[in-house]
């Protein structure tokens, strides 16, 4: 049933010579059994792969030549990093980080001032763990206004300005712990942002409850892309793992792992078939209008009951533990993986009206295909050629099979579904094709963003980076080309085409990020473009300078020891790349300014003494020249 690459087994021998204390590891074989439902898990979970493999011939180049750009932008979450990062394809140069929950060192965000009004309370965590960075859509089609991101450690949702590449909103999810799975509605537009509550709580959780797991809920949540707020809430069975939306804006689909609703390792596999809950949007909002809703605790948000039995959700009863629900790009079904079961469930989307409308017997009659694909299936995306890729964590596999032959297979045809097994290196978790979340999908690039890279890099330590995998899918056979070390820890990504976006080079004064410091400023007579000038409002001091390379307005300032400083600077320059920064040393106080941007940040001023800022920023050949100093006297002075 499956073919295997001829090179790839011809380089696992001559490996297995060089270095057989790796092969004895990576080869021992998992079964489904020695997945069981009980103990060891761990290790069975961690072996497979089974071979290494060269870039294959006569596949599509990754070279980009010099001073050329890529096709492509990819947006890769930096998982327990809190960031984004954004990288050319097909070169993987790093183009950029986007600090979004984390505090970043170079940017001052987290710190700035602009940067806390967008984090809010939750700027008192400083960290995060990103998850799963999606692109908002118009008709289907990627627009390039807005990247969206979860974050699982605090609960919180934040949006990107695919403009000026900086996150401009941040909300916490009421009610749940932990947002897992994160996507957007496609059609007409983004639209909702649907958000997994992954662990069930006692709800409100307050105290109450917390030893009768009975009484702990999960909620589905949406949030309004546009306003960045809470629309509402959907309270449910099990919990939330993965999920994703349909073409039309009137179906949304999560995977429950945890239908048993334990709260051990154990507990949690005892059942054969967990389930994927499938939304009805149109109800929902239905119910919310009609006020068939209620609220939890503190929150306001509106809560409707969508358990089991209820009009707005249907659960469909799938194997085993399934994670990843990827949407084919034809739009056709909701494909979920199985991870304990080597199966994907096809949910048949045409049918949903019915499931709806219960003229179907059983809901499991809403399945189209339930093709066997190989050990760990986590996830999977797709080449708009009729074709699924999905990884196989356990096999250390990219399975390359075909949808339509999958339905027939699953309707009593003799006929083989899978096209291809590729290696890969190792134990992948998300894959991504270039355009493959949305009706655009071209078949172009295909990544395996493995969870472990073992020796496929120099060695840095215990601590590995984990190895996002590059594979031509252009061709019938898919071919690996390219090895990318990443950092903690990319769960997924998005890959459009370099025409979706468009960039400012040069901020505009009247942006919105910097609004609130402008108005401040105005409200103390400032004119942010032209004045350099200290304001002093009891033990309150506003120091407001411009910037021109390479020189700061202002190169020496006193306050008193204690006194709330806020150091506002204007970077009146205005060509492209002329970033200043702003470090003050000794007060953890540091910054970007960029071409035409007002940024601003506020510390407390250490014991009395001479204390230099400067710019960290390389901007001008007298770079290091530019600096200037504080003056701090007694606070009694
Ligand atoms: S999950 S390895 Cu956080 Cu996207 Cu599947
Ligand atoms: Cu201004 Cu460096
Ligand atoms: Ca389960």
């Amino acid at each position: 049933m499956t073919r295997r690459n001829n090179d790839q087994n011809e380089n696992s021998n001559t490996e297995e010579v060089a270095n057989p204390g790796r092969r004895s590891f990576l080869g021992a074989t998992a079964t489904v059994g020695a997945l069981g439902v009980t103990g060891g898990t761990g290790t069975a979970l961690m072996m497979g792969g089974s071979g290494d493999a060269k870039a294959a011939e006569g596949a599509q180049s990754t070279h980009v030549p010099l001073g050329e750009l890529d096709d492509y932008y990819g947006f890769w979450s930096g998982g327990h990093s809190g960031e984004v990062r954004v990288f050319g394809v097909p070169s993987m140069r790093e183009i950029m980080r986007i600090p979004v929950f984390n505090y970043c060192s170079a940017t001052g965000w987290g710190m700035t001032n602009e940067s806390k009004r967008i984090m809010g309370d939750s700027n008192k965590y400083t960290n995060g763990d990103a998850h799963h960075p999606h692109l908002s859509f118009t008709d289907g089609s990627h627009d390039g206004r807005y990247l969206y991101i979860n974050d699982k450690a605090h609960s919180r949702v934040a949006r990107i300005r695919l403009d000026i590449f900086k996150t401009d909103a941040m909300v916490t999810i009421p009610n749940i712990q932990a947002v897992h799975g994160l996507r957007l509605q496609k059609a007409p537009k983004t639209g909702y942002v649907f958000a997994n509550g992954e662990f069930p709580i006692p709800q409100p959780n307050d105290g109450r409850d917390m030893e009768n797991t009975d009484k702990y809920w999960t909620l589905w949540t949406a949030v309004d892309g546009e306003k960045m707020e809470v629309a509402w809430q959907v309270m449910v069975d099990g919990n939330l793992d993965n999920m994703d939306a349909d073409y039309t804006g009137k179906y949304a689909a999560a995977t429950c792992y945890n239908s048993e609703k334990a709260t051990s390792l154990a507990g949690m596999q005892r059942a054969e078939r967990d389930w994927v809950v499938v939304f009805n949007i149109e109800r929902i909002e239905k119910a919310v209008e009609n006020g068939d809703y209620t609220t939890i605790g503190d929150s306001d948000v509106p809560v409707v009951d969508g358990r089991k039995g209820s009009d707005v959700t249907r659960y469909v009863p799938i194997p085993k533990n399934p994670h990843g629900c990827n949407t084919s790009t034809d739009g056709k079904y909701f494909i979920c993986a199985g991870k304990l079961s080597p199966t994907a469930s096809m949910v048949d989307i045409s049918k949903l009206d019915d499931l709806f409308a219960d003229k179907l017997d059983d809901p499991r009659d809403v399945i189209a295909g339930e093709p066997e694909l190989g050990l760990g299936p986590l996830h999977t995306t797709y080449d708009g050629r009729g074709n699924a890729y999905t990884t196989l964590f356990i096999d250390s596999q990219i399975v390359k099979w075909n949808m339509e032959k999958a339905v027939r297979h699953y309707n009593g045809e003799d006929v083989d579904y899978i096209v291809q097994k590729l290696d890969v290196h190792y134990q992948p978790g998300h894959n991504h094709a270039t355009l493959a979340e949305s009706k655009d999908a071209d078949g172009k690039w295909l990544f395996s963003l493995n969870k472990f890279s073992k020796d496929r890099f120099l060695p840095v330590g215990p601590l590995h980076p984990e190895n996002d995998q590059m594979i031509d899918i252009s061709g019938e056979e898919m071919k690996l080309v390219h090895d990318t070390p990443t950092f903690a820890e990319p769960h997924d990504t998005v890959i459009v085409t370099r025409d979706m976006i468009n960039t400012k080079q040069v901020w505009e004064r009247d942006d919105p990020f910097f609004a609130e410091t402008a108005k401040m400023a105005k409200e103390d007579g400032i004119t942010l473009e032209s004045d350099d000038k200290v304001i002093r409002d009891g033990n309150k001091v506003r120091v407001y300078m411009t910037s021109v390379a390479p020189n700061f307005g202002i190169t020496e300032f006193k306050v008193k020891s204690g006194d709330e400083v806020t150091v506002v600077i204007t970077n009146l320059d205005s060509v492209a790349d002329v970033t200043h920064g702003f470090c003050m040393i000794g007060h953890g106080a540091a910054m970007e300014i960029s071409p035409q941007q007002t940024s601003s940040i506020t510390f407390t001023a250490g014991s009395p003494g001479v204390y230099w800022y400067y710019c960290n920023w390389f901007c001008h050949a007298l770079h290091m020249e530019m600096s200037g100093r504080m003056l701090v006297e007694p606070a009694d002075a």
